[in-house]
């Protein structure tokens, strides 16, 4: 059994919804059902893309998926929700990101785990040691030592009722 964390952003259609949808999806990917969801958050688009804010969370659970497996899951979820592929770092439904897979390191054609960029964004790095404070990261660094009030700043929690 392997705990995953996963970040989970949308900016169109109703994205606070896309979000409440795909947290009920991610149940089915769960070990014993259960998923544990951060509050969420609004925040600026990272990129020079012009696009709505987004609404982005972290959500944790147990799985006994292998990590392409996983990945394959979460595509088939993005895809359920209307998500279109064109440009990158464009606007979307929904977009999840498998951030941690326990404590492994992985490096595949598909999958980089640690998700890469998870260390520089403040809408993954804030929601993330809500639901793991003491978390340390196969790096070796905990997240407390990445969080500043700057990195709060830059994102605003919405309500934590979902
Ligand atoms: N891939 C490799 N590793 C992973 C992983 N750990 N998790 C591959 C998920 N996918 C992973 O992703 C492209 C390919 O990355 C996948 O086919 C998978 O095999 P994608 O979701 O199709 O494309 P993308 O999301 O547009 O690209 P990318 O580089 O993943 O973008 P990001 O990093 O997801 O950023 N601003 C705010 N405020 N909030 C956001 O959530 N998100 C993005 C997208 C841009 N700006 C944002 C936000
Ligand atoms: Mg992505």
């Amino acid at each position: 059994m392997i705990r995953v964390y996963i970040a989970l952003g949308a900016n169109l259609e109703s994205p606070k919804e896309q979000l409440d949808d795909a947290i009920v999806a991610l149940r089915s990917l769960a070990e014993d059902a259960n998923v544990q969801v951060s509050p969420y958050y609004r925040s600026a688009p990272m990129g020079e893309i012009e696009q709505p804010d987004y609404i982005n969370a972290v959500a944790c659970l147990t799985t006994q998926l292998a990590p392409i497996e996983l990945l394959d899951a979460l595509q088939t979820i993005e895809q359920q929700q209307g998500r279109v592929r064109n440009v990158r770092w464009g606007a979307r439904t929904l977009d999840l990101d498998l951030l941690l897979y326990g404590d492994e390191q992985l490096s595949l054609p598909r999958l980089t785990v640690p998700h890469y960029g998870m260390k520089q964004r403040s809408f993954v790095l804030v929601p993330l040691s809500d639901l793991a404070p003491q978390l340390i990261l196969p790096c070796g660094t905990p997240i407390a030592a990445l969080i500043n009030d700057n990195l709060r700043a830059e994102v605003k929690q919405l309500g934590t009722d979902h």
